[in-house]
């Protein structure tokens, strides 16, 4: 399996798999779940919206699938990641969960390519150096049969440039 990054739009990428930084509500919102769902069309939201009726929503440091309607990918998963409260709130196991259920979501899939975006670091404010080291430890703990690319898509120059720096130790 290898990891790759790159710094771009998460809706413009061709592979199996796509997940959202959703919210517990799956009704989306703003970020990169508001360019999902503006890029995917109506089809996401309705998906959503029946495993909302279903399930009660999605809990943090949970993940569910649904279909990717216009996006060039297959599946999106849709993960719901901490809101940063200063540390002590259990945020640091929370959204290592978020990349652990997405991976054995893709596993189920038997999907071969992922792409991550910055799972909590924009209007959850989770600090960037600490987010980055927690999704590069679990992507590289991952024991998935299936996967072969688990790309990380970073959206601002920071991330990318704190990726990038972590990648190559
Ligand atoms: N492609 C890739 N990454 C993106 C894109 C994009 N098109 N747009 C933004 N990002 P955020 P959160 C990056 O705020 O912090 C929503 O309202 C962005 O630069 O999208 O988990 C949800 O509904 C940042 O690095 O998600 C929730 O209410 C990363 O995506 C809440 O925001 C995550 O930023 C979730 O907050």
């Amino acid at each position: 399996m290898e990891i790759t990054l790159l710094k771009g739009d998460i809706t413009l990428q061709q592979v199996d798999i796509i997940v959202n930084a959703a919210n517990t509500s799956l009704l989306g919102g703003g970020g990169v779940d508001g360019a999902i769902h503006r890029a995917g069309g109506s089809n996401i939201l309705e998906e959503c919206i029946k495993i909302r009726n279903r399930e009660g929503g999605c809990a943090v440091g949970e993940a569910v699938i649904t279909s990717a309607g216009k996006l060039p990918s297959k599946y999106v998963i849709h993960t719901v990641g901490p809101a940063w409260n200063g540390g002590n709130s259990n945020e640091k196991n929370k959204l290592a969960q978020c990349y652990e259920n997405s991976l054995l979501l893709a596993e189920e899939k038997q999907a071969t390519s992922i792409c991550f975006p910055n799972i909590s670091t924009g209007i959850y404010r989770f600090p960037k150096h600490a987010a980055a080291t927690i999704a590069i430890g679990v992507v590289k703990k991952n024991q998935s049969k299936s996967l072969e690319e688990v790309r990380f898509v970073c959206f601002d120059e920071e991330n990318h440039r704190i990726y990038k720096e972590l990648l190559q130790r």
